[in-house]
C-alpha cells in the first residue's frame, strides 16, 4: 500500500482527525488528503467524516490493502479477484527475486493440487501462496508445509471448526473414527540446490465461505461447519501464525503433533516405491512419518496417506 495511505489509516485508526490536521501531520496538501481518503474508501475502508474529522469505522473489504492493514506479519499482499492459480503467480514473483509476498485470490480458474491433481477453487475461498527465501537446506523444507497446516488448523479452530491435521498436508474435519472431510490443502514448491533453498512457495487453499455443494464430495468448508468467516481476519491470523512458525522451525513439529489426527491411526501410505501399511506412531524432527509395520519401523518423508479402520 502507498505509504501516505498507510499513514492516514494509522492516524485515523486511533480516533477522528480533521483534513487540515492530517495534512499537517503527513506534510501533504489538503487536496492530497482528500484524494487519498477517497481512494481508501474505494478500496473498502469505511471512513466516516464527522464534526471532528475523519474516522475509520471499519474494514469490510477483502483485498490487498484491507488484508495488509492491521496485519502483524511482514507480507506484502498481491490480491486478484480471479487468477489461474496463486502458486504460478508466486513462482513468477519468486523467480524475479521477491520475498515475503503473499498472492491472494478470491477465485482460481486453474487451481492445482499435488501431482497434477485439480484443486477446485470457487469464489469465496482463501487461496493464497506465500513466497519465502529461507536460509535452510531443502531437507528442512517440509517443515514449511507442516507450519502451514498448523497455522490453518489454528485459524480454522478459532473460526469454530473442529479442524485436525492429516499427514502430511491436509487439514480435515473428522466425521467419525476414520472418516473425514477435507477443509484445506497445501502445495509447497521450491527451487534450490542440494545444500540451499533459493525460494519456497507455500500454496494454501482453505474452503472458507463456499457451499459444500460447490466442492468435491469429500470436501467440507468453514461455511458448512461453522458459518461464514470474516476472510480478512482469517487470512491475517493464518499469515501471522505461519510467520511465527517459519521463524521458529523448532516449534513446528510439537505444535503439529498437538493437532494431528494421523498419529496412533492405522494408515496406508501410497508411495512411488509401493504401499506401506501400519500404525503411524510419530513424526521426525523434519516432518517425516514413522510407521510401525509388520516388518518393522519405516520412516516416510512423502506420499499420500489414508487412515484405515482398526483391524
Ligand atoms: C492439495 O493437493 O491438497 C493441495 C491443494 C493446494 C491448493 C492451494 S490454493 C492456493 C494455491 N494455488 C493452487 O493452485 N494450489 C494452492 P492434493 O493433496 O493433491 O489434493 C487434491 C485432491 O483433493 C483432488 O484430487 C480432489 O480429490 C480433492 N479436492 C480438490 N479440490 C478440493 C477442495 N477445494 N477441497 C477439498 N478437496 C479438494
Amino acid at each position: 500500500m502507498n505509504e501516505t495511505r498507510r499513514a492516514i489509516l494509522a492516524a485515523i485508526g486511533d480516533g477522528p482527525l480533521s483534513g487540515p490536521e492530517l495534512a499537517a501531520e503527513l506534510d501533504v496538501s489538503r487536496a492530497a488528503v482528500w484524494k487519498h481518503i477517497e481512494a481508501l474508501r474505494e478500496a473498502g475502508f469505511e471512513i466516516e467524516s464527522g464534526p471532528d474529522g475523519y474516522d475509520l469505522a471499519g474494514v469490510t473489504a477483502y483485498n490487498g490493502p484491507a488484508v495488509e492493514y492491521g496485519l502483524d506479519a511482514p507480507f506484502t499482499i498481491e490480491y486478484h479477484d480471479s487468477i489461474g492459480n496463486t502458486n504460478d503467480r508466486a513462482r513468477e514473483l519468486a523467480a524475479e527475486g521477491a520475498a515475503d509476498v503473499a498472492v491472494l485470490a478470491d477465485e482460481q480458474t486453474g487451481g492445482r493440487g499435488r501431482l497434477e491433481r485439480e484443486w477446485s477453487s470457487p469464489s469465496g475461498g482463501v487461496w493464497v501462496s506465500v513466497v519465502s527465501r529461507p536460509a535452510i537446506t531443502p531437507a528442512r523444507a517440509p517443515l514449511y508445509t507442516l507450519a502451514a497446516s498448523v497455522a490453518i488448523t489454528q485459524a480454522a479452530r478459532e473460526a469454530g471448526v473442529d479442524a485436525r491435521i492429516k499427514w502430511p498436508n491436509d487439514v480435515i474435519v473428522p466425521i467419525d473414527g476414520t472418516d473425514y472431510r477435507k477443509l484445506a490443502g497445501i502445495l509447497t514448491e521450491m527451487e534450490g540446490e542440494t545444500d540451499r533453498v533459493e525460494w519456497l512457495v507455500v500454496g494454501i487453499g482453505v474452503n472458507a465461505n463456499i457451499d459444500a455443494d460447490d466442492l468435491p464430495e469429500t470436501a467440507t468448508s468453514i461455511r458448512a461447519e461453522a458459518g461464514d468467516v470474516d476472510r480478512r481476519r482469517f487470512v491475517q491470523r493464518l499469515l501471522e501464525a505461519f510467520d511465527r512458525y517459519r521463524s521458529d522451525l523448532e516449534s513446528v513439529v510439537p505444535a503439529w503433533r498437538e493437532h494431528a489426527l494421523t498419529l496412533g491411526q492405522r494408515v496406508r501410505i501410497d508411495r512411488p516405491t509401493g504401499d506401506l501399511v501400519g500404525e503411524a506412531i510419530d513424526v521426525t524432527d523434519s516432518g517425516a512419518l514413522v510407521v510401525e509395520t509388520d516388518d518393522g519401523r519405516e520412516t516416510v518423508s512423502a506420499g499420500d496417506c489414508e487412515h484405515l479402520r482398526p483391524v
